[in-house]
């Protein structure tokens, strides 16, 4: 009896250090924890809702991060989500929120990366649509359909 318990612990920390830590609702992938808000937040209120939860708003970096984004999309009905990216500094220079540097990887939907002038003096904070297309939108008008994406670091394990 013992050494099964003795195995299991074993086994339950070995699990558990090569597991992602993240917390309830917070979804793992790869090096970070994401959480989908079902909330339609203009942009600027999606960061700080982030920021309250200890995280950044979603920075995706790769075409498979953007797929797992999509898949996570698909399982909980969202259409568009938010991401913390912005060309606010410079027009068309898009850098993360997070560092400020060029992104890695997009995935501009052609029609719809237009700096639309309507409003705010263009499009300048980024979305993603659930068939993993990118749009520019403006930051804070017609929201009402994209809500956010938070994404962090997994809790780290002292052991
Ligand atoms: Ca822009
Ligand atoms: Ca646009």
């Amino acid at each position: 009896m013992i050494a099964v318990s003795f195995a299991l612990f074993c086994l339950g920390a070995f699990g558990s250090a090569a597991a992602h830590h993240c917390p309830n609702d917070w979804v793992a992938f790869e090096h970070s924890c994401y959480v989908f808000l079902d909330i339609k937040v203009p942009w600027t209120s999606a960061k700080a809702f982030c920021e309250l939860l200890g995280a950044k708003m979603l920075e995706v970096e790769s075409k498979a991060e953007n797929d797992f984004i999509v898949a996570q999309m698909s399982r909980s009905g969202l259409s568009r989500v938010w991401m913390g990216i912005n060309d606010l500094v410079r027009e068309a220079r898009w850098v993360y929120n997070s560092n400020g540097l060029p992104l890695k990887y997009s995935n501009w939907l052609s029609a719809k990366f237009d700096n639309s002038q309507a409003y705010e003096g263009g499009e300048d904070c980024g979305e993603i649509f659930s068939n993993g297309g990118w749009n520019d939108l403006w930051c804070e008008r017609y929201y009402q359909q994209t809500t956010p994406v938070c994404e962090k670091r997994p809790r780290e394990v002292h052991g």
